[in-house]
């Protein structure tokens, strides 16, 4: 009887503490214990932000690849690959890890305030589409199935056009794509499947290393196979024409090299270089601008490396390297380059194994990707931003 009252009590107090947030009952069995949560809180009514199964800034989930007639503006997709790793593996944990630190997002309601805009209530449907189905015994099994699964989600007819924010026809827009990696490997089907939809891409690539090492170079090359890791993916993409000419550039930079002639390499590559102790010179602002001048007016593929982060920041990657930039730093970089088209982005080398308990890591991670979204909201719905592929086309 004593403990009857106190949980009534208990419930009439939450009832009450929530009462000025437009809270209504939702239908059920017991109706009077639930209350609706506050806007834009993914549609799990009944659950508060720590509690229900996690998505990516608790956003509704849909199983895109098994039903083609799911559509999206933004999609959320896993891509759980890490055996291109050199040193600490884990990032097959990253989606499962950047969900569980996003969950907290949009508590308050989710609105960016220095962007002026609401990721979570805007003109964009964005979902999260689970995981890309990805096996751990075969690496080129592994990234032709994370390509195709790209493609499929990327091929979609978006919901919201271009030209009146009103329902897409065949305009040959696309929706946006933002994978949650896996190890830095992934980048490379990935930007196969944007090639197939865009053709050669300007990338603004976040990381404290180049990933444009040559397989003799960086780890020996015993097989072919072997020769497609997370640090030389790049140096295959540019191979493979994945990248747009001399549009391209790496934020973060600073790992030790093989020698001088690493940099050369790059330069081959189609990158220019931004080194992370830059920033003391020429500060944020600087860095922004260097990232708008090479990349320009065309679609921009955003690849972000959490090692970009100091370790103080995202102890939990794959290969840490001391002296980069804080959360604060990057998060106005990214907000940074609102004006530019973004077609799809990934988050890459979240290893969660070695987070804190605070989840430091996931929580960045989460907090960069919201930055990412938020810029591609903002912007609206892409237009003529397609090169033309028969398989786009035929919609
Ligand atoms: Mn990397």
């Amino acid at each position: 009887m004593l403990s009857t009252a106190f949980l009534t009590l208990g419930w009439a107090s939450t009832v009450i503490a929530h009462a000025g947030h437009d809270q209504k009952p939702i239908s059920g069995p017991h109706q009077s214990l639930w209350y609706q949560t506050l806007p834009g809180d993914g549609g799990t009514q009944a659950d508060s932000v720590f509690s229900g199964i996690s998505t990516f800034g608790r956003l509704p989930y849909r199983p895109c690849l098994e039903h083609r007639d799911i559509q999206y503006d933004i999609a959320f997709i896993g891509a759980p690959f890490d055996t291109g790793t050199s040193y600490r593996p884990g990032a097959r944990f990253g989606p499962s890890g950047i969900r569980q630190g996003s969950r907290r997002l949009n508590l308050y309601g989710g609105y960016n305030v220095p962007l002026d805009t609401n990721p979570f209530n805007s003109w964009a449907t964005v979902l999260d589409c689970g995981d890309i189905p990805v096996t751990s015994y075969d690496n080129t099994y592994a990234l032709h199935q994370i390509e195709e699964g790209h493609f499929e989600l990327l091929s979609r007819a978006p919901i919201t056009a271009a030209k009146e924010k009103g329902p897409a026809k065949k305009d040959r827009t696309l929706p946006r794509i933002i994978t949650l990696g896996g190890d830095h490997t992934i980048t490379l089907p990935l930007l196969r499947s944007i090639k197939r939809a865009y053709g050669p891409i300007s990338v603004i690539h976040f990381d404290s290393h180049l990933d444009t090492w040559r397989p003799k170079v960086f780890g020996g090359s015993p097989s072919e196979v072997a020769s497609v890791n997370h640090g030389t993916y790049f140096y295959h993409a540019a191979m493979e024409g994945l990248l747009s000419n001399n549009s391209n550039i790496h934020a973060g930079i600073r790992t030790t090299l093989s020698g001088p002639s690493d940099y050369d390499n790059d330069g081959y590559c189609g990158f220019e270089i931004v080194e992370a102790r830059e920033v003391d010179k020429i500060g944020t602002d600087g860095i922004i601008k260097k990232i708008l001048e090479r990349v320009g007016d065309g679609p921009v593929y955003l690849s972000l490396d959490i090692d970009t982060l100091d370790p103080a920041f995202a102890p939990a990657t794959g290969t840490p390297e001391t002296g980069g930039w804080s959360t604060r730093e990057l998060r106005t970089i990214i907000r940074g380059l609102e004006s530019l088209n973004i077609v799809a982005a990934d988050v890459v080398e979240v290893a969660p194994a070695y987070d804190t308990n605070a989840e430091l890591t996931t929580m960045a991670a989460a907090d960069a990707l919201y930055e990412i979204m938020s810029i591609m909201v903002k912007k609206g719905p892409l237009s003529n931003m397609v090169s033309g592929n028969e398989e786009i086309r035929d919609l």
